[in-house]
């Protein structure tokens, strides 16, 4: 008998995946169910070296829909929901409509799960440093700060976290929600920035960095966030928000960013091609107080400098991984968004 039966949706996907393989390997104790309806971003590959364990389970299942959730809800002690369209590039195309399905629609419908089936289990909603929006320098919103978020993604993403605190307003259910600033690491799906330059240098393609590269974002290692989700499900208390982020200093805008990686590469900036215009709403900087989750004994253990070189080197030991991703649904996205009033936006 398990000490303690926890449902993850989402876990094919980049963080998820870190995380089921992070819990079953710290937590002897620890069964995981993983829900994942595996859209193109689910990848039954990150999730190999755990998928002949007994402490673990894959059902796809669409968290949008209530029944299929009753009979995994019903047997879990703990909920933790990454499940989400994740890109905000996606978003800004008419596919916004599957961001407010998914991430309004399915946290409403996990939640709604638990409240009829379940409603002792600890519910944590995976949140982004997104909903506050742009953050002029040297601002560091806290849990409390407004929400202003700017694309359909962090709109949906904000509806989430708001829907998930009134379930433990009005039904008293525990939950909590986390709000983390931008991961990076192995099995990130190509299609956001640091995989996206690292496999196009690997392939001799042009890195295509919007806006002159002056964004702010602050990077975190997907380990040091699950470590943190980790420690929330054992010591955050129930109706609070909890930031968790990389506080670098200094800060790295994404010129820089690509600096690095083109420096573990070996290559030259000629490859970097500028681009405007492909990130309608393009949010300037992103950054959060954390003072609140460190308070509970977390930090972040792992450094950025070091961290982009071993994702770099991740990248290129592992072709066979992400080389099948690169080619059907992607090629029509990447066209679709790279292609995108290709000779009129370059500079
Ligand atoms: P991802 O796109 O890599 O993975 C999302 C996963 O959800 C995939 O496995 C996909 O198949 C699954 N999924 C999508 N729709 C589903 C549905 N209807 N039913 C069941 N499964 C479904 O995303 P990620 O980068 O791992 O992000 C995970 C979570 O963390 C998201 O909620 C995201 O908003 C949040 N987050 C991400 C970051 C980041 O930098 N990537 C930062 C902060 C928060
Ligand atoms: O081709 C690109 N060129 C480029 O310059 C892409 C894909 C991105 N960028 C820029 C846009 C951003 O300023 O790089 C920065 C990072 O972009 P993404 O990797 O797409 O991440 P971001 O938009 O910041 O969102 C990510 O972090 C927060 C995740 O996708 C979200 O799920 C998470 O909530």
């Amino acid at each position: 008998m398990a000490d303690r039966r926890v449902l993850v949706t989402g876990g094919c996907g980049f963080i998820g995946s870190c995380f089921v393989r992070m819990l079953l390997d710290r937590d002897p104790g620890a069964e995981v169910m993983n829900l994942d309806l595996l859209t193109y971003a689910g990848n039954p590959a990150n999730v190999a070296s755990v998928e002949r364990s007994s402490r673990y389970t894959f059902a796809r299942v669409d968290v949008r829909e209530i029944a299929s959730l009753k009979p995994w809800v019903e047997q879990c002690d703990v909920i933790v929901h990454f499940a989400a369209e994740s890109h905000v590039d996606r978003s800004t195309s008419e596919n916004a409509g599957s961001f407010v399905e998914t991430n309004v629609g399915g946290t409403f419908a996990i939640l709604e799960a638990m409240r009829r089936y379940q409603p002792e289990a600890r519910f944590l909603q995976v949140g982004t440093d997104e909903v506050y929006g742009d953050v002029e320098a040297p601002q560091a919103p806290d849990e409390m700060a407004l929400l202003r978020p700017s694309s359909p993604y962090s709109a949906s993403k904000a509806a989430a976290d708001h829907i998930a605190l009134s379930f433990e307003r009005t039904h008293g259910l525990d939950v909590l929600v986390s709000r983390c600033t931008n991961n990076y690491g192995p099995y990130q799906y190509p299609e956001k920035m640091i995989p996206l330059f690292i496999t196009n240098a690997l392939e001799g393609l042009p890195l295509p960095l919007y806006d002159g590269g002056t964004q702010i974002r602050d990077w975190l290692r997907v380990e040091d966030h699950c470590e943190a989700i980790l420690l929330l499900l054992d010591s955050g208390a129930s109706g609070e928000v909890y930031n968790v982020g990389a506080n670098q200093e200094p800060e790295k805008t994404n010129a820089e960013v690509t600096q690095m990686i083109l420096d573990c590469l070996g290559h030259s900036e000629s490859v970097v091609e500028p681009r405007l215009g492909l990130r309608p709403g393009h949010d300037q900087r992103y950054a959060v107080s954390t003072e609140k989750i460190r308070a509970l004994g977390w930090k972040p253990r792992r450094d950025f400098s070091e961290g982009i070189e071993e994702t770099v080197r991740w990248y290129s030991d592992h072709r066979t991984w992400w080389m099948p991703l690169k080619s059907g649904e992607y090629r029509a996205f990447y066209d679709a968004q790279y292609g995108r009033a290709a000779e009129i936006d370059k500079v």
